[in-house]
């Protein structure tokens, strides 16, 4: 019997590399439907990414280029409005089929559908975004596999802060220890870790290879699948050569003592 009951997914980075083919672009078109002038190459994307939230990303790049607005323009009105936009082109592109899961992601959500393991879901980004992942990776029904999707504004804090893992925990019902979770970003870890959540796994992209992973006992550049083994960077694969339940059940009993 596995030691956990649930696993929490992190979305942008892990279910799949959606920032720099999916968001970047999207945010990028939204700038030029509204005439802005405004745009975010990858290497100044990787640098606004420290910023979770669309929003929030928006207003750091105002406040870095000193933007001035229109003085009848209310800033968080005109920030808001343009992320709807930005959402609409994020939207369109993936219903055009832009952005797969990254490897060995369908893989473990079925083992665990299989298993009877619970699956949440907790992200920055909006509903939406998550939904049209989902209903375009290739596999019917996936959105109602999580039976929590906790995405976006409906929490005061976005990560780091813990308040979408303590949601998603509550929504569940359960206790951080009863759960693994798994991320990409250091953004993320500190918002799992500042929930309670000890038993993590992160799952490396180009954008957050190199960051800070203190307190993550298992860093691997991707959770593999047979013909695509997994790496580690931090921790160890026992010897497999993919992420499955039974090695974050060992992650897990290796987090809790419970060897
Ligand atoms: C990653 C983020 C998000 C997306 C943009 O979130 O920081 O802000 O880049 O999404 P996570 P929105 O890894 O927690 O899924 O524009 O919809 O905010
Ligand atoms: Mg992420």
């Amino acid at each position: 019997m596995l030691g956990f009951k649930a696993l929490i997914f992190d979305v942008d980075g892990t279910l799949a590399d959606t920032e720099r083919d999916g968001h970047r672009p999207a945010f990028n078109a939204a700038f030029a439907e509204a005439g802005l002038d405004w745009r975010w190459d990858v290497e100044r994307y990787g640098r606004l990414l420290a910023v979770t939230g669309g929003k929030e990303r928006i207003q750091t790049y105002i406040e870095e280029e000193g933007v001035e607005l229109a003085p009848s323009l209310d800033q968080a009105d005109f920030i808001a409005a343009l992320h709807r936009s930005k959402t609409r082109h994020y939207v369109a592109r993936l219903e055009q089929g832009a952005i797969p899961l990254r490897p060995g992601v369908l893989r473990l959500l079925r083992e665990a559908r299989d298993a009877g393991v619970r699956l949440a879901i907790a992200t920055t980004t909006t509903p939406e975004n998550v939904n049209v992942l989902l209903d375009n990776a290739g596999e019917a029904g996936l959105r109602d596999w999580f039976e929590v999707i906790a995405a976006g504004d409906v929490v005061p804090l976005k990560k780091p802060a813990p308040d979408i893992f303590i949601l998603a925990l509550a929504e569940l019902g359960l206790d951080a220890r009863d759960c693994v979770a798994i991320e990409d970003s250091d953004n993320g870890v500190r918002s799992a870790l500042a929930a309670g959540l000890r038993a993590l796994l992160v799952t490396v992209n180009a954008y957050t290879q190199g960051q800070d992973f203190r307190g993550v006992p298992l860093v691997v550049d991707q959770l593999g699948e047979p013909a695509r083994p997994a790496r580690a960077l931090v921790g160890d694969l026992a010897g497999q050569p993919l992420v499955d339940l039974a090695l974050l059940d060992r992650l897990h009993r290796a987090t809790y003592g419970s060897v």
